[in-house]
């Protein structure tokens, strides 16, 4: 018999306020473009995308995932783009996130230690509005920036029936919040009764 899977991949979900951006750009942009465009309850960031994973595995993806350590950041979803090969329009940052990047890249890392064979081809930071795309008009833009204030990261599954992809978040992880006065001032430091605290 089958041992039991499901279909996982690790995605920065978007909070509701910033879902409702989202799906209101993709509303602006599907008129006249004919493609299957993403339900946007399903709209999301592929970190990594794992494949068929089978259910003993999920406590070992869970560990791994906790080591990670990962900080809140912000995104600005400022470009619409259509990539040819894929045929898929998706929104992507014009100002890349380090903070984002090293997360996509330690859950890579990650992964690969726990025997996880990840695609090759580089990860870059995109949210996919339509697959199936079989072009985008010239004229086509975000007529606002969405801005994703990213603060946990998690695990998904996805599951298909007639209706459709559903995807689902089985686990989720909190990034830890930015220390402004390391972020903003690496070298801010105050004396105190003639001690110097180098914070
Ligand atoms: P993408 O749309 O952001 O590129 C869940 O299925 C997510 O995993 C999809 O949104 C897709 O990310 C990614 N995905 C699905 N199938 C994949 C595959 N065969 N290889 C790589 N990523 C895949």
């Amino acid at each position: 018999m089958d041992k039991p899977t499901q279909r996982l991949f690790f995605a920065l979900w978007p909070e509701e306020s910033c879902r409702i951006e989202l799906a209101a750009a993709q509303c602006l942009l599907q008129a006249n473009i004919p493609a299957h465009w993403i339900k946007p309850e399903n709209l999301h960031m592929t970190l990594a995308f794992l494949g068929d994973v089978e259910a003993k595995a999920r406590d070992g993806l869970a560990a791994m995932a906790k080591k990670i350590q990962s900080q809140n950041f912000e995104l600005l979803l400022d470009r619409v783009e259509y990539w040819r090969k894929p045929q898929v329009i998706c929104l992507t940052p014009t100002a890349h996130s380090p903070i984002l990047e090293q997360l996509a890249n330690d859950l890579a890392t990650g992964l690969r230690n726990e025997g996880y064979a990840l695609e090759k081809r580089p990860w870059h930071a995109h949210l996919t509005l339509a697959r199936r795309a079989a072009y985008l008009p010239a004229e086509a833009r975000l007529e606002n920036p969405i801005l994703w204030k990213s603060t946990a990261f998690v695990l998904a599954a996805s599951t298909r029936d007639a209706l459709g992809s559903t995807y689902t978040v089985l686990e989720s992880w909190p990034l830890s919040q930015a220390n402004p006065l390391r972020a903003d001032n690496q070298n801010f430091s105050i004396t105190v009764e003639n001690t110097l605290l180098k914070l």
